[in-house]
């Protein structure tokens, strides 16, 4: 499949502890205090699962807004992007796939934070399991304006021309566009999820026919919990978001476990 890491899986062949997956905080809305209770709500949860955790995969929108300035860093957020690097600082490899709130990522987890960042899915090996890994946004059939606007944002010049914007004003912008986009995605579907209807399930089953077949589809974006079982094996896991659920993804090495924190 085209845009897909797959030529070379990367292999973990023992996991020791708990690979974790989580996306969609969105933090930053729906107003500080909001917010910034979600992120210690987070980073509560991160730090309770540190001393036994593998690895963190951040499957995307962990952020309302994000942009790389070359020297601005977006205000707020402190407790995360600490707690961020004290994992990585500790030798637990974070990975993170920017969604389509925090597409606008340069090098700044790379560089500051030590996190790995991922701008296609990934097909990779985990245990004695084989994952594909992406946020979700533009998988599947359909959706031809969203995915215009994606290419239209995804364009060198274009981010390079946003960039130019004042950040004060950048953000405001970019806080009209989040908008649109969350009210898209929040109210299109109905709350009872048809599979037959759903984008990533049939991007899924489609991708099984087409593929060496994988064990664990992992998606954000939905922002609901889902564990579908594909017909033609594997399942089709979305980790909902912590606007709601405080769901997320825990594997063993063997299992694959959809799990929800609670204080
Ligand atoms: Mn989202």
């Amino acid at each position: 499949m085209d845009g897909v890491h797959s030529g070379s899986d990367q292999r973990h062949p023992s996991v020791r502890g708990n690979i974790f997956f989580a996306s969609d905080f969105h933090l930053g809305i729906p107003d500080h205090r909001t917010s910034l209770e979600r992120e210690k709500k987070i980073v509560a949860w991160l730090r309770r699962e540190a001393p036994n955790m593998a690895e963190l995969w951040l499957l995307g929108d962990v952020f309302d807004f994000w942009m790389d300035y070359k020297s601005v860093v977006p205000r707020g957020f402190v407790r995360l992007l600490g707690q961020l690097a004290e994992l990585t600082d500790s030798g637990i490899p974070v990975h993170y796939f920017p969604g389509n709130h925090d597409q606008w990522l340069r090098d700044y987890f790379s560089k500051e934070l030590g996190v790995v960042v991922h701008q296609r899915p990934l097909c990779v090996i985990l245990g004695s399991k084989k994952f594909f890994l992406a946020h979700g946004d533009g998988l599947g059939p359909g959706d031809y304006g969203y995915k215009m606007i994606q290419w239209l944002f995804s364009r060198p010049f274009n981010r390079w021309l946003f960039r130019q914007v004042h950040p004060d004003l950048g953000a405001r912008l970019a806080r009209f566009f989040s908008y649109s986009s969350r009210h898209y995605s929040f109210f299109e579907e109905p709350d009872t999820v048809r599979p037959e209807k759903e984008r990533l399930f049939l991007f899924c089953q489609k991708y099984q026919t087409e593929n060496t077949p994988v064990d664990f589809f992992v998606f954000g974006h939905r922002h609901k919990p889902l564990w579908l079982p594909l017909p033609s094996g594997g399942v089709y896991v979305n980790l909902g978001d912590w606007l709601h659920h405080n769901s997320y993804g825990r594997f063993d090495g063997q299992q694959f476990f959809l799990e929800k924190y609670s204080e």
